[in-house]
């Protein structure tokens, strides 16, 4: 059974809202640790097998670790036969896969950018900026509900997440705004919710102890 190092209501969060979805959490050793976080709440935990103390985290049932966001959800989809996401050699596949990587290659660094003030031209030369981002989420969704089409995908958990849990970066577009609410609407909330509680206080009670 793949572990995954978990910590509530934070990056690996959307790994945890795939699984649900998918119906396999069950099939997944879900591992709850706690991070640093950047306001200086938290501790990096010596739990965590990941290189630097982050999340998430995946070992697979050989003793790998995989790292960021992105391969570990398209591993997970590829391990229980792709229920999220377009097949190799599929159409859309190439238009996956680019959303997959566009999420922590460019969105990511986007909006680290934006919420810390910076501005420079290093970063606006490397990843570009908001503005960009919206146009580029804005095009793909002209065409359909969701980033692929009509059909939701592991790229719509994947890039919805941060405005799911940082409601002040969502950016001025209603086009936005409405897409975020759809891929929210096809994952259990409550459920998720639940979960996330349950895990807090199994983490508290892991530090008390
Ligand atoms: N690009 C990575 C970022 C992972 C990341 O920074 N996760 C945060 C939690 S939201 C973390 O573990 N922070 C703790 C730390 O940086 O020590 C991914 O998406 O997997």
């Amino acid at each position: 059974m793949p572990t995954l190092y978990h910590c509530p209501n934070s990056r690996s969060s959307r790994v945890v809202a795939q699984l649900m979805l998918i119906g396999k959490l069950d099939a997944v050793e879900v591992v709850p640790v706690s991070v640093e976080r950047f306001d200086g709440t938290g501790r990096r935990d010596p739990r965590n097998p990941h290189p630097e103390g982050k999340v998430p985290y995946l070992v697979t049932d050989e003793g790998q670790g995989v790292r960021e966001s992105a391969a570990i959800m398209m591993y997970l989809d590829e391990l229980y036969g792709q229920p999220l996401s377009p097949k190799i050699g599929a159409p859309d596949r190439g238009r996956y896969l680019s959303w997959m990587t566009y999420a922590g290659g460019v969105l990511d660094p986007v909006l680290v950018a934006a919420f810390s003030g910076l501005d420079h031209p290093a970063i606006n030369g490397a990843y570009r900026g908001l503005a960009e981002v919206c146009t580029a989420l804005e095009t793909a969704l002209a065409e359909g509900d969701f980033l692929l089409g009509d059909t939701l995908c592991l790229a719509d958990i994947l890039l919805a997440s941060p405005f799911q849990w940082a409601p002040h970066l969502m950016p001025d577009s209603a086009v936005i705004k409405a897409w975020v609410e759809r891929v929210s609407a096809a994952q259990d909330g409550q459920a998720i919710a639940a979960y996330e509680a349950e895990t807090t206080a199994q983490l508290s009670a892991l530090e008390d102890a």
